[in-house]
């Protein structure tokens, strides 16, 4: 068994999405669990593609790629994943702040969470706070993620933040911030409890605040 899963997560690596699909199908038939094959496959893969990314081993196309194969092995596990009722490692809202349409670096955040176990709720690109606010309302995530790439649209994170104090919600939910014009120092002053660089680091502190 413990071959496959290797099979499974180096092909992910490498961005063969055919293979990790018809590998996920296999290891299904012989039997082995689905949060087997999402834990030792699909994650372990995705979590060396995380790391080497942070390391400046990997580049935005590969991740992108190693993503794309990743959907694949999802696309077989998920129905089986929910029909199982295994809980997600959390639920996590996530957008592109009002005003910025920028959302490759979001994307990629999002599909490293979901390579992570995390279930993701993707809001798209110029989120309005109110629409930020009605989806934690909706939806009850544990985190919250918000995505800036123009200076001029940063605002929008402080002001959902507010809106999110303003509707009784922001002791509900963590919010994470990030985007490359932002900072440490940035996501302090507006009051978000987390700001990651990039998507390994953004994985990595979604766990950690996801308890
Ligand atoms: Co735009 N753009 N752009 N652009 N664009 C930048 C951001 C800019 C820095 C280019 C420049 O001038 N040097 C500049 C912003 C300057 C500033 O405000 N500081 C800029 C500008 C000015 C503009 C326009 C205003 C240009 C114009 O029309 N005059 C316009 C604005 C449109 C709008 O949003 N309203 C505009 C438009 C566009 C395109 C549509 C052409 C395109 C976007 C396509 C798309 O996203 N679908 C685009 C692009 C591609 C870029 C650059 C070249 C690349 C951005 C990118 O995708 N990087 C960018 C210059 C640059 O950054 N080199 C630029 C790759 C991506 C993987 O990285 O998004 O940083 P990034 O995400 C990283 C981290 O930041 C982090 O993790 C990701 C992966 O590691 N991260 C998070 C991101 N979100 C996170 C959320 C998290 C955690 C981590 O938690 C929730």
């Amino acid at each position: 068994m413990a071959n496959i899963l290797q099979k499974i997560a180096s092909d992910l690596y490498n961005g063969e999405d055919n293979e990790v699909a018809r590998l996920v199908q296999e290891a299904l038939d012989q039997g082995v669990e689905p949060q087997e094959i999402l834990q030792g496959g699909l994650i372990a893969g995705m979590d060396e593609v995380g790391k080497d990314f942070k390391a400046g081993e990997l580049f935005v196309p590969e991740v992108l790629i190693a993503a794309r194969a990743m959907q694949a092995g999802m696309g077989v596990l998920r129905p089986l994943l929910v029909e199982g009722d295994i809980p997600s490692a959390g639920k996590y809202v996530i957008g592109t702040v009002q005003g910025d349409l920028h959302d490759i670096g979001k994307n990629l955040v999002r599909m490293m969470l979901e390579g992570a176990g995390f279930e993701t709720i993707d809001l798209g690109t110029d989120v309005k706070p109110d629409d930020f606010v009605a989806a934690v309302r909706e939806h009850q995530p544990q985190l919250l993620g918000m995505s800036a790439l123009l200076t001029t649209t940063m605002p929008g994170m402080k002001a959902t933040i507010e809106a999110l104090e303003e509707a009784g919600l922001r002791d509900t939910v963590k919010v994470m911030v990030g985007g490359a014009s932002l900072t440490t120092a940035f996501a302090e002053e507006i009051g978000a409890d987390a700001y990651a660089p990039d998507a390994a680091t953004a994985v990595d502190m979604a766990r950690s605040l996801a308890g």
